[in-house]
């Protein structure tokens, strides 16, 4: 069979980030790899927008997209799109969203919905469909236009083990063109899956109910040998949880004689109780963590829920500062904020000598406990718009005044000498690009509370 899987680019009104980073679309080898004797092609539609010559050229039978929550009306889109090429077409979504509110893809241009976990049920329908038989009754497939849905449980508990290594092979021609910053190309690999921590603003607990589901460390080197990239993203909820899993993978590392640069994600109460096993990291090629330092005052993780306090943050920044590995660090800005959180925000991020902060708006997901305490709240419900840039609450400053501080704050936040070494960390020859997207982006966000003009109509 013909299938045609797709990742969609952010939507043009979205600040997405797509100029800053773009990672393999690792959920769709994963699919591939699950039907590997059908004729299955990838269209990163990030780096290649023309689906209409694919679908003339390649004429698939069967056409998948992913989909966060900001991909919601682009892949409403793609498959209207597809539909108008060919009514015969299947299409089916799945991701994150199709996870949290598939009741959002209930559209007459969408086949199926693919909850949780996708390869086992995608290779069921590809055989289905192959077999002409009926598509009712998949575990986790919402059918269109029936009421046929079969809820999963065994995604809780899924053995990611068990799953098919996925079909890199299929992104080969884009493969260099996958990175982040200034790590390119760049690869993923995905080693756990699932967080018992309990943030509001997230969902990903609730999809394992709190449950960590990991990979043994042998296979993930077995994998880890199989991938070209020397820079590898683990695309886990969190990868540093299990202390002793990640001692015993270094230790795999280093015995297999694998030489990568490294980059993941890590709470900063994991990286503030484990110093050693950051060490032993960093031997083994650990450049770059992701750390939600989230906010500077202990009241604000409180309220999210976030399970560690401002001086675990710290603790772990000392850490990851005396080993030299770079701080990812995520910071979030509250609605609420005033022109004085914002100076205090840049006093805290200079304060800390973060090289790398990075500040995304409070933002209320589909799935989130959050979303269930402020949903009547919303200023907007486009989806476009939900992009951690945009903020979907009212603001107590009015919203120019808002984007004006945030635009000052992320031109401001690093003092000029750190600017100059983050401009260093990029080959000489992107320097003039980099520049022209950092204005770019400033400018964006600096009138992003212009978007609300439009975005408000679509609440009334
Ligand atoms: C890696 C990652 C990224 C990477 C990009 C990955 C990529 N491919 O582009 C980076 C770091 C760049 C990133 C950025 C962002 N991310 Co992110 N990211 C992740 C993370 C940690 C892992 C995703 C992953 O690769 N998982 C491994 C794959 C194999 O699993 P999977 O995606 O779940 O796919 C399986 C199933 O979902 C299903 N499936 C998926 N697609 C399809 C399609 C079909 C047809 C079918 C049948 C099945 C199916 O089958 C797959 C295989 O089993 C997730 C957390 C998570 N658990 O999802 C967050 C997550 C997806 N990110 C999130 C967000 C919000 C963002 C940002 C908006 C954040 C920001 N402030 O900028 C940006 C948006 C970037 C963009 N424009 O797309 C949210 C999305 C929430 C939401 N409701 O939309 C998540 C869930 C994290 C969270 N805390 O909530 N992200
Ligand atoms: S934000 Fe991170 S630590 Fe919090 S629940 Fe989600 S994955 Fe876990």
């Amino acid at each position: 069979m013909k299938i045609l899987l797709v990742q969609p680019a952010s939507p043009p009104g979205a600040l997405a980030g797509d100029d800053w980073f773009v990672f393999e679309p690792l959920a769709l080898e994963y699919l591939a790899a699950g039907v590997p004797d059908d004729d299955v092609r990838i269209l990163d539609m990030r780096l290649d927008g023309d689906l209409q010559t694919v679908l003339e050229t390649f004429q698939p039978e069967l056409v998948g997209a992913t989909a966060y929550t900001v991909h919601v009306n682009t892949v409403k889109r793609l498959c209207e799109t597809v539909k108008q090429w060919d009514a015969k077409a299947v299409t089916v979504v799945g991701g994150h969203h199709a996870t949290v509110a598939r009741e959002d893809f209930v559209e007459p241009a969408i086949d199926l919905t693919v909850v949780g976990e996708g390869v086992v049920p995608f290779r069921e329908i590809v055989s289905r469909l192959k077999r002409r038989a009926a598509l009712e009754g998949i575990s986790g497939v919402a059918v269109q236009g029936t009421d046929s849905f079969v809820p999963l449980e065994e995604s809780v508990t899924a053995d990611i083990d068990a799953l098919p290594l996925p079909a890199r092979r299929l992104t080969a021609a884009c493969r260099s063109r996958y990175f982040c910053d200034w790590l390119r190309p760049l690869a993923s690999i995905r080693t756990s899956k699932g967080c018992p921590y309990r943030c509001k603003f997230c969902a990903l607990w609730k999809l394992t109910c709190g449950k960590y589901v990991k990979r043994e460390p042998r296979n993930v080197v077995a994998e880890l040998a199989t991938i070209e990239e020397e820079n590898v993203f683990f695309a886990d909820d969190e990868s540093l949880l299990d202390s002793r899993r990640m001692q015993a993978l270094a230790g795999l590392i280093r015995a297999s004689g694998i030489s990568k640069r490294y980059f993941l994600y890590g709470r900063s109460d994991t990286i503030a109780r484990n110093p050693d096993l950051l060490q032993a990291w960093k031997e083994i090629g650990l450049d770059r963590v992701f750390v939600g330092l989230e906010f500077f005052r202990d009241e604000d993780l409180e309220y999210v829920g976030k399970g560690s306090k401002l001086s675990d943050n710290e603790k772990a920044i000392g850490i990851l500062q005396d080993l030299e590995i770079d701080i990812y660090a995520s910071m979030i800005l509250r609605p609420e904020f005033e022109e004085h959180h914002f100076k205090e925000l840049r006093r805290y991020c200079r304060a800390m000598r973060l090289d790398y902060p990075t500040f995304s708006v409070l933002t209320p997901l589909p799935g989130t406990d959050l979303y269930e305490e402020v949903k009547h709240d919303l200023i907007t419900d486009n989806y476009d718009y939900f992009d951690f840039i945009h903020t979907l609450l009212p603001t107590r400053l009015s919203l120019k005044e808002f984007y004006k501080h945030y635009a000052w704050l992320i031109n401001t936040v690093l003092p000029p000498r750190k600017r100059i070494s983050f401009l260093r960390r990029f080959p000489a020859k992107d320097l003039g690009s980099i520049l022209g997207r950092s204005i770019r982006v400033q400018r964006r966000v600096r009138n992003a509370w212009k978007d609300y003009e439009t975005a408000t109509e679509d609440l009334a």
